[in-house]
């Protein structure tokens, strides 16, 4: 997968109850949780997201239903299904997202390392290119 980015699986505490999953910061999870917001009602032809942020680490779970995330560093590219309350997608680092595909019931709930800050946004997709081919051309100039 894209470099700080990757799937989690979480336990399920099952019994003749039902079942259920615990989240804890700096636990389950490499970050204090600042911030939980969910997203519903989204029609299957909307594409949101459609930025990456400067500074921010997320785990997203799709409570119920699904939908797809796009993922892009500026140099690879994967989309991955989300579905399943006990599947995470942790996304870190300078990440361009996008999320697709909603099914009509689909709750996605995501996790966030810091509070809301519209200056965390990147919304150009050329500067999720040019900090990677930089880094590229970095780690090239550093391996001579
Ligand atoms: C992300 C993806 C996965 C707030 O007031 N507080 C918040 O914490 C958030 C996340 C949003 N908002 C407001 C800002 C907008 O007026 O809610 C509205 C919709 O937000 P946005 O268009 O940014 O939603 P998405 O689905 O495009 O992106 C969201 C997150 O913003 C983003 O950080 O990574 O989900």
């Amino acid at each position: 997968m894209i470099d700080g980015v990757y799937k989690v699986s979480f336990p399920i505490h099952g019994d003749e109850k039902g079942s259920l999953i615990a989240i804890e910061g700096n636990k389950n999870i490499d970050f204090t949780i600042e911030r939980v917001y969910y997203i519903f009602d989204t029609s299957p032809n909307v594409v949101r997201g459609k930025h990456a942020h400067r500074d921010l680490k997320q785990l997203l779970i799709c409570m119920h239903g699904s939908c797809d995330i796009l993922m892009d560093n500026g140099l690879e590219r994967e989309t991955i299904t989300l579905t399943g309350p006990d599947k995470g997608l942790y996304i870190s680092g300078f990440v361009w997202r996008e999320m697709s595909n909603f099914s009509q019931d689909c709750v996605l709930m995501v996790l966030a390392s810091k509070k809301f800050d519209t200056a965390d946004y990147v919304y150009d997709y050329d500067e999720v290119l040019q900090s990677a081919l930089q880094a590229r051309v970095g780690g090239e100039r550093g391996a001579m």
